[in-house]
């Protein structure tokens, strides 16, 4: 007998023993599902078990959707391993959303593969032509970094975020433009979540000059793109020419700047960003809804909308001086839209969503529309968890 040897087993055999356990458990672990909820109806209201709504529907993001070989999220769940950046840092954020929620360590497996995986794909480096997609992708690994404490997602969130403030420019008196290539389109996609991102860096690092990139971005958004009578933001503007196009107004745009606003609100406990947040939220409640569900915004990017407002209404709804009723309002509001979505716009139990909550999806389902039901599943078990939803 000599040291080398492990029990009965060699190094070698006892390394293949370990491969073989890293490749299987994942496996095992996305088989291992919960007892699926179903709806029991009561006499008036549905109640479906959040818990293990989420635990099913996070974990059938990585069954239906991760490419093994690459370690990123396909575009669909039927064959199409096509690589997009943008929605995989929505797919980040789901991952973190479990972890924070269950502390299963298999979604940290994930979320380490994950960092490899799309910046290999992406050509070794963080960098896009697009500066709302590095905004997305900051923004997650930035939660990455709080949820793990690895210093790797904190530098490249730094790495991006010197490219982002690259993309703002003084025509039409500011804002980050969309793309590089377009510097005088400035959308509210490239501008709300950068507020979001700046203000986090400073809450997270402390530099008082990210605290005024969160400002200045803050105001430029909300005097440039945001309806102040009725809180409706608005696409983009063409700087050359000032035009805004105030017939786009889509629901992840409300929802950033929801969010930029809940984060300044953080910052200097000023009542007026918290009303700001409040009037586009309820814009967003009462007209972009068909019945009081948020409405369908289509497949590929738009089926990602519904899910970024969740996020980020999800965060206004537990603002502790947001007043009561308008709270309960809220969160009525998410409770409906999550139990529509998992009775009406749901395959079970692949646990598949629709981009229309209120019809099931066909035989291929998108990696946009799966995240936004996964959000919104992931935020009415977090409500849930922490004792919101108790009226
Ligand atoms: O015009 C932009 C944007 O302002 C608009 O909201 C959407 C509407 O279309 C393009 S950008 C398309 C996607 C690319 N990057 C990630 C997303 O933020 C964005 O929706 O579809």
């Amino acid at each position: 007998m000599h040291g080398l040897a492990i029990g009965q087993f060699s190094t070698v055999e006892f390394k293949k023993i370990i491969y073989w356990l890293l490749f299987i458990i994942p496996f095992y672990w996305a088989c291992d599902r919960d007892e699926l909820p179903l709806p029991e109806k009561g006499d008036e209201e549905v109640i479906i078990g959040w818990q293990a709504a989420a635990n099913a529907s996070s974990r059938a993001l990585i069954t239906q959707f991760w490419n093994r070989d690459g370690s990123y999220f396909n575009t669909d769940n039927n064959g199409n391993f096509f690589f997009q950046y943008w929605p995989n840092a929505h797919a980040l954020d789901v991952m973190i959303d479990a972890y924070e929620r269950t502390g299963d360590t298999a979604y940290r497996y994930y979320m380490d593969q994950w960092f490899q995986g799309v910046k290999k794909k992406n050509g070794n480096n963080w960098n896009n032509e697009f500066y709302d997609d590095m905004e997305w992708i900051a923004l997650a690994q930035l939660r990455s970094y709080k949820a793990t404490g690895d210093v790797k997602y904190k530098n490249a969130v730094l790495e991006i975020w010197e490219y982002i403030k690259k993309g703002w420019n003084e025509n039409a008196g500011g804002g980050i433009a969309w793309r590089r290539s377009q510097s005088w389109s400035k959308n509210a996609c490239s501008n709300g979540p950068a507020a979001i991102l700046a203000a986090r860096l400073y809450k997270e690092f402390g530099e008082e000059e990210n605290r005024q990139w969160a400002v200045k971005i803050y105001e430029w958004l909300k005097s440039t793109l945001v309806n102040p009578i009725n809180g409706a933001v608005w696409d983009n503007v063409d700087s050359r020419t000032g035009f805004i196009k105030k017939d786009w107004i889509f629901t992840y745009n409300q929802g950033t700047f929801i969010g930029a606003a809940v984060e300044l609100h953080q910052l200097f406990h000023e009542q007026s960003y918290l009303d700001d947040a409040i009037l586009a939220a309820n814009y967003t409640i009462s007209s972009l809804v068909e019945n009081s569900i948020l409405k369908n915004e289509g497949g590929d990017d738009g089926g990602l909308f519904k899910g970024i407002f969740v996020r980020y209404f999800t965060l206004l709804v537990q603002q502790k001086r947001l007043d009561v009723s308008m709270q309960r309002r809220f969160l009525q509001f998410i409770e409906l839209n999550a139990e529509t979505l998992w009775t009406q716009g749901t395959t079970l139990p692949t646990v598949l969503f629709s981009p229309n909550w209120r019809q099931k999806p066909g035989n291929t389902t998108g990696l946009t529309e799966q995240l936004s039901g996964c959000m919104l599943i992931e935020s009415v078990a977090h409500l849930d968890k922490n004792g919101f939803l108790k009226n």
